[in-house]
């Protein structure tokens, strides 16, 4: 996929084509944006573990109750947002206006804690309804992710559309992000694949699929931050999962903070998501902390995983 490489081309800014937006959505996407830069720049010194746990029983790290409350204060200063639930928040946070049409949003402030120490890719990750949640992933109005990487960029998919902008350091337009990817799609043909958790673990579907795909020359892509893995798979086409185990069939990922925003996403940039039978986005989940098994990638390969999986159903 050719970026806007050139100086002259990237021209284009965030606020130029939230524009295009329903008001609401551009407000809630120019907070997300503004925030990271916040999180991205206090990342040298919030390395740190905290002695508080999340609703997962996971110990916090500093960086993520950083980005957790400014993002959540972030989305609901912009008085558009009724609901902010968090994967570090017990309960959502209320907003001023909590109708039943009002804007809530689900984040993983910070996708990839395990590798804040050792500078490798992070994310955080966000999922866009209307009304109370948990809600369907079919029912998401729009999906972001941010991947705090070399570069700091922000992903939006909305409107039929997934563009990604790329923070501008330097020059007269430092400090503002300009539009880098239009209207991604992620490739067809696979070129990379990524499994979470311990091979052994895996159901021997799982295992076997694996082994067709280095059979097929697929290069391995996994570094153990889901959206630093994935920004691979939209761009050169392949699959992520972090898999169903045979003690954890449901995985690890959750489908309100994770896979369903990464789903929509990736469904409107023409690839497809997959619990091994059927669509993430078709999950209604009974609680925010619910887990799902989660593949996502190029639509064909999702049909051969799914092909493989529901043969030994
Ligand atoms: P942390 O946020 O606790 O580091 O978990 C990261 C994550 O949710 C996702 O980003 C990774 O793909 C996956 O878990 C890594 O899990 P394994 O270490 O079990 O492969």
């Amino acid at each position: 996929m050719a970026p806007k490489s050139d100086q002259k081309s990237l021209s284009v800014f965030l606020e130029d084509t939230l524009a295009d937006l329903e008001h609401d959505l551009a407000k809630v996407y120019e907070a997300i944006a503004k925030t990271s830069q916040q999180v991205s720049r206090q990342m040298p010194f919030r390395v740190g573990m905290t002695k508080k746990l999340n609703p997962f029983g996971e110990k916090q790290a500093e960086l993520d109750v950083f980005s957790n409350d400014a993002f959540a204060k972030a989305l609901l200063d912009t008085g558009r947002v009724g609901w902010v639930a968090s994967e570090e928040l017990q309960n959502p946070l209320g907003g001023f206006s909590q109708t039943a049409d009002a804007i809530s949003v689900a984040m993983d402030p910070i996708d990839g804690s395990s590798n804040i120490t050792t500078n490798n890719p992070l994310g955080s990750i966000f999922g866009i309804w209307r009304g109370a949640l948990p809600k369907k992933g079919r029912d998401l109005i729009a999906a972001a992710f941010v991947t705090y990487g070399p570069t700091l960029t922000s992903t939006l998919a909305a409107s039929g559309k997934v563009n990604q902008y790329v923070e501008v350091r330097d020059g007269e337009n430092s400090g503002r992000f300009v539009l880098a990817y239009e209207n991604m799609k992620i490739p067809e043909k696979p070129e990379v694949y990524g499994f979470g958790g311990t091979r052994s673990d895996w159901i021997p579907a799982v295992e076997e699929f694996v082994a067709s795909l280095e059979m097929r020359g697929l290069r391995l892509r996994y570094g153990g931050t889901f959206i630093g893995d994935y920004n691979q798979v939209l761009q050169r086409g392949g699959i992520f999962s972090y898999p169903a185990h045979k003690k954890t069939p449901d995985g690890k990922l959750r489908i309100c903070y994770e896979t369903a925003p990464i789903s929509y996403l990736s469904e409107i940039a023409g690839g497809n998501s997959s619990n091994g039978y059927g669509s993430i986005l078709d999950i209604n989940p009974k609680a925010l902390t619910q887990t799902s098994a989660f593949y996502v990638g190029s639509s064909p390969i999702i049909g051969e995983l799914e092909a493989k999986i529901g043969s030994k159903r």
